[in-house]
């Protein structure tokens, strides 16, 4: 595991979230959601049945892992298999289990932004496939894939799973699709998971519960610049909402203050006003159907080769080849 990212990391949280909060309207990414307190939050969401997106995937994994596990199938001097946004791996298992089972020769490299993430999954790989050759990194999508050239002495598989590129517009995701390509060659895969346009009542759903986990995974940003920033954020003076748009296919999320505040982040030396009902946008999970996802490949130089949907075709992972 690479920790030397760490400081890195630390200074690029500093500069975006000064950045988000003196920007008008007001923004902070997502990716800063996961810590050891988000990436718990993120494994109950995935457990709601509202978010429908988790159960889904792992259906179209149970149900055609045969059929995919062959496309991976390695090469006489094996395969990498690394995978952008690993998390707990709880789909990924189902592949895993598959590829072991039947013999493929192949290292499996998890990369996730949460370095908690990373560690639980390696010491939980370690016990449940202990024959699994796993080689886990620390670091963001743009960062890690630079590195991704590193490895083309053998055929390779990319996996993203979970519809990560939905925190992605459209223009990024062309950026992230293009770079991905440009880190392939002809014989390697790129396996990715795409949340599909659907009843727009069960989109709002899936990031609306009525628990309020949703609001506290949102809400942990702000946790986060309490603590590591020392900042103010009261909590209980933000909204979680959600909107869903049906026509573009964005899912929004915002922290909404509900009266005027005046916050201060000490490391960041940062006064930050908020007029009542101003808002933060903090995520977009975008949804797709086949010709958003056709124009995206094209637009990246990707063909797909297949796609996987679920019984109730919510979900599809798609396989792309340069
Ligand atoms: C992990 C980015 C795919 O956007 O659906 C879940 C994160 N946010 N509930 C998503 C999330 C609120 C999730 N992704």
């Amino acid at each position: 595991m690479d920790k030397n990212t760490q400081p890195q990391q630390n200074l690029t949280f500093q500069k975006e979230v000064t950045q988000g909060l003196s920007d008008f309207p007001k923004h902070l990414s997502s990716k800063y959601f996961y810590d050891q307190k988000g990436d718990k939050l993120f494994q109950e969401i995935m457990a709601m049945p509202t978010y429908y997106l988790t159960g889904c995937e792992f259906e179209i994994l149970s149900s055609h892992t045969k059929t995919i596990g062959e496309l991976f199938r390695d090469r006489e001097n094996g395969l990498d298999l690394i995978e952008l946004g690993a998390g707990d791996g709880k789909k990924t298992k189902v592949l895993l289990k598959y590829m072991t089972e039947n013999n493929f020769n192949f290292v499996y490299k998890p990369i996730d932004i949460s370095e908690n993430a990373v560690e639980l999954l390696t010491n939980n790989l370690a016990t449940e496939m202990p024959t699994l050759s796993v080689d886990a990194e620390v670091g963001e999508y743009f960062e890690v894939l630079e590195r991704l050239k590193g490895f083309n002495k053998r055929k390779k598989v990319i996996m993203v799973l979970g519809s990560n590129i939905g925190n992605l517009k459209h223009p990024k995701a062309i950026e992230f699709l293009t770079k991905l390509k440009d880190a392939m060659l002809p014989d390697d895969l790129l396996f990715m998971g795409f949340d599909q346009k659907k009843e727009p009542q069960t989109i709002l759903n899936a990031y609306n519960d009525a628990e309020g986990i949703t609001a506290a995974f949102n809400k942990n940003i702000l946790t986060r610049i309490n603590r590591e920033l020392g900042g103010n954020f009261n909590l209980d003076k933000f909204k979680h909402w959600e909107v869903y748009d049906p026509e573009t296919g964005t899912a929004k999320s915002f922290l909404v203050a509900t009266e005027p505040m005046e916050i201060t982040i000490e490391k960041l030396k940062l006064t930050v006003q908020f007029d009542q009902w101003e808002t933060i946008h903090t995520e977009i999970s975008q949804k797709y159907d086949d010709k958003i996802v056709q124009w995206l490949a094209a637009e990246s130089g990707l063909e797909i080769d297949s796609s996987y949907t679920d019984e109730q075709e919510f979900y599809k992972n798609y396989v792309f080849r340069k």
